[in-house]
This record gives structure tokens, sequence and C-alpha cells, in this order.
């Protein structure tokens, strides 16, 4: 039974981490993920859309993978390694190099992240196409002032 072992945040879920948990299903017999819990994201740096609970949901409801778990540190690797009897730790290659240490448990693999997506971007285009909306309104309501205005007759 080969066991491929990867984490993430896995907020707004899109291709990028699709293609990702697919490309790694492939790898062996069983996918388990671990996911960041809020408190770890928190620690990241990082304030996700969904909550830890919503984001396990969709990614345990994905076809590709078997199990998820909450990832509450950047040290529960190793001991993860051994509890699930991981053949090999995968990531995205954003993280080349970070993990090499986990080579003395496992075979350790980074995959090409998928270009031109990410949830930092999709939340700035959410905020963009929000902010040009407002702008609009505001701009409407404008007009409709001035009409006023200009209809109210002395
Ligand atoms: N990913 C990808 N292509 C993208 C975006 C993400 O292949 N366009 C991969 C990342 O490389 C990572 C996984 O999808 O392997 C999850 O990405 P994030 O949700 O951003 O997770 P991250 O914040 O990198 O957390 O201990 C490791 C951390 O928990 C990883």
């Amino acid at each position: 039974m080969k066991v491929i072992l990867t984490y993430g945040t896995f907020d707004l879920f899109h291709v990028g981490h699709i293609r990702l948990l697919k490309r790694l299903s492939l790898l062996g017999d069983r996918l388990v993920v671990g996911i960041s819990s809020d408190s770890f994201n928190e620690m990241k740096g990082k304030k996700s859309f969904f909550s830890y609970a919503e984001r396990a949901e969709i990614v345990s409801s994905c076809k590709y993978v078997d199990e998820v778990f909450p990832e509450n540190n950047w040290d529960q690797k190793i001991d993860d390694i051994k509890k699930y009897g991981v053949t090999c730790f995968s990531m995205g290659d954003d993280w080349i190099g970070k993990f090499d240490y986990l080579e003395e448990y496992c075979e350790v693999l980074y995959l090409e992240r998928t270009e031109d997506i990410s949830t930092t971007d999709i939340k700035k285009k959410l905020s963009l196409i929000s902010q040009s909306e407002l702008e609009k309104i505001e701009s409407s309501l404008h007009d409709v002032i001035g009409i006023v205005k200009s209809l109210n007759i002395k």
C-alpha cells in the first residue's frame, strides 16, 4: 500500500489544488491530506475565507482524497508520516527544498504548481470587482442627485 501525504490550506478550492491532488493520487494507492487549521493559518499569517471545517469537508469530498486531518503546526509532519505509514510526502514546488529533512522518513517530491491561479489572486480579483461595482453605483447615484437637483425648480 503506497501512501501519499500532502498538506495545505486549500482555501477557495481551485484548479491548482485539484490538479495537484489528482497528480498525487496517481502516485500511490492512498492520498492523505493535512488541512491547515484556522489557528495554524494565523501562525502562517493567512486568514482563510472558509473555516477549517468547511475546507476539510471540501477536500475530503474530492474523489482523489482518501483521508484528511488537521495540520496544527509545522512540526507534526514526522509523526504524521509514521502514523499514516507514508511512502511519499509531496507538495507543490513553491515549497521546493523546504521539506527535504523528511527524506530520512519517506520519499520527498515537489510537483510543478499550476500557473496563474492562487487563492491570493482570487481574493484580489474579487475585491477589485466589488470595488469597481461600488464606483459604478456611486457615479449613478451622483447622476440621480444631479437630476433631482435640476428638477427642483425654485
Ligand atoms: N498549489 C498548486 N498550484 C497552485 C496553487 C497551489 O500546485 N496554483 C499547491 C501548493 O503548492 C500546495 C497545495 O496546492 O502544495 C496547497 O496550497 P495552499 O493551500 O496554498 O497551501 P499552503 O499555504 O502552501 O500550505 O505545511 C505546509 C503548508 O500547510 C502548505
